[in-house]
């Protein structure tokens, strides 16, 4: 019994030098865990003759108790200290936490993923080209020389180049001139997908900005017609706005396509009638596409009387526009969290 005594006392004494929640801790597990001095004495009770048993258990349980008050005791002072000492230090430790910062996908690269899935359901495999660009790919081999009108309708971000250069250099301002590299590495049959970013030299608006992205589409093979063209097209779109959706094509020009299309969905909105946001149309345009042109086939080595193909850029904004129901495109890259975060 006096060396219970003696054990208590220097498990106060410890304990009253014990200064923070670690060092608590420690004194915990070396008097009360299941391998510390207290414990181990009360698990030696039942050696002990019968007599001594009942007084020395009595008072190591009264110890034990005793102990255990003490060092809830001096926990909550230790905490106590370390809140005066934060508070000391300038840290007011009743504001609430932070909320910590999770991430998201922008709504374009959001977009731009499902399109691809599609694609890629539909058996279209993906590949990039360089956003810096040779005039060549961007407008020549795609029959679109420096005099030509339809260059108009692009303007161009040009890049600076020392003045002996012969080849002129641009940021691309479509995913066309993928179709032709795409070509020129690889034989038929072809159904791949580019997507990327494109840059025009124009101001904005509500439905243009100076950069953007497209998805181009383009299959080759033998036997390949306008009809699987809106086919293919038809189904795209669909998977992306619903079955019920209609989708049509009006001629359009474009120089490397004969003959070609433009796309438009009905208007989600107004469900065809005209409202404000399809400008009273009742349809809405998505891309652009095309059968691709005889000399565009022969240029790069097919042979243009066994293969045909189509070819068709999607414009990304354009469409996350019309799933979303957002009206003005510049709300992409305004960098305002309160728009981005709805996503
Ligand atoms: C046409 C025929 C083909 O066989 C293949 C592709 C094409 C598309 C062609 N290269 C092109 O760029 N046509 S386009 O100038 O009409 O743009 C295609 C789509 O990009 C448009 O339908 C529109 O959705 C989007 N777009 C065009 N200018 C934009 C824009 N999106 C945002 N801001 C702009 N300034």
């Amino acid at each position: 019994m006096a060396d219970l005594e003696a054990l208590r006392s220097r498990a106060l004494i410890e304990l009253s030098a014990a200064g923070d929640a670690a060092a608590l801790d420690a004194w915990r597990l070396a008097y009360l865990g299941r391998q510390g001095a207290v414990t181990r004495v009360l698990r030696g009770l039942g050696e002990l003759p019968a007599e001594e048993r009942r007084a020395v258990g009595a008072m190591a349980n009264a110890m034990r108790a005793d102990l255990e008050g003490a060092l809830a005791q001096r926990q909550t002072e230790a905490e106590n200290a370390a809140i005066a000492q934060m508070e000391a230090g300038g840290i007011d430790v009743t504001l609430p936490g932070r909320e910590g910062l999770v991430g998201r996908l922008h709504p374009i690269t959001q977009t731009l993923r499902e399109m691809l899935a599609a694609l890629g359901a539909m058996g279209f495999q993906v590949a990039e080209g360089p956003e810096v660009e040779w005039e060549y790919y961007n407008f020549d081999a795609l029959r679109i020389p420096w005099y030509h009108p339809s260059r108009d309708s692009q303007d161009t971000f040009w890049l600076e180049q020392k003045p002996e250069s012969e080849k002129r250099v641009l940021l691309r301002t479509q995913t066309s001139p993928n179709q032709i590299r795409f070509m020129e590495k690889n034989q038929p049959p072809v159904r791949v997908a580019v997507p990327g970013r494109v840059y025009r030299f124009e101001a904005t608006d509500a439905t243009h900005e100076w950069m953007f992205h497209q998805v181009e589409l383009l299959a080759v093979d033998e036997g390949i017609s306008f009809k699987h063209m809106k086919g293919t097209l038809t189904q795209f779109a669909r998977a992306l706005f619903g079955q019920d959706r209609e989708v049509r094509f009006r001629c359009h020009y474009f120089p490397f396509v004969e003959p070609g299309a433009e796309v438009d969905i009905q208007c989600g909105l107004c469900g065809g009638a005209g409202c404000r946001s399809c400008g009273g149309e009742g349809w809405l345009e998505i891309a652009g596409a095309g059968m691709v042109h005889r000399e565009i086939l022969e240029n790069v080595g097919y042979d243009a009387d066994r293969y045909t193909g189509f070819a068709a850029g999607f414009g990304v904004e354009r469409i996350a526009m019309l799933r979303h129901g957002i009206d003005d495109i510049r709300n992409f890259y305004a960098n305002d969290l309160r728009f981005l975060r709805q996503f």
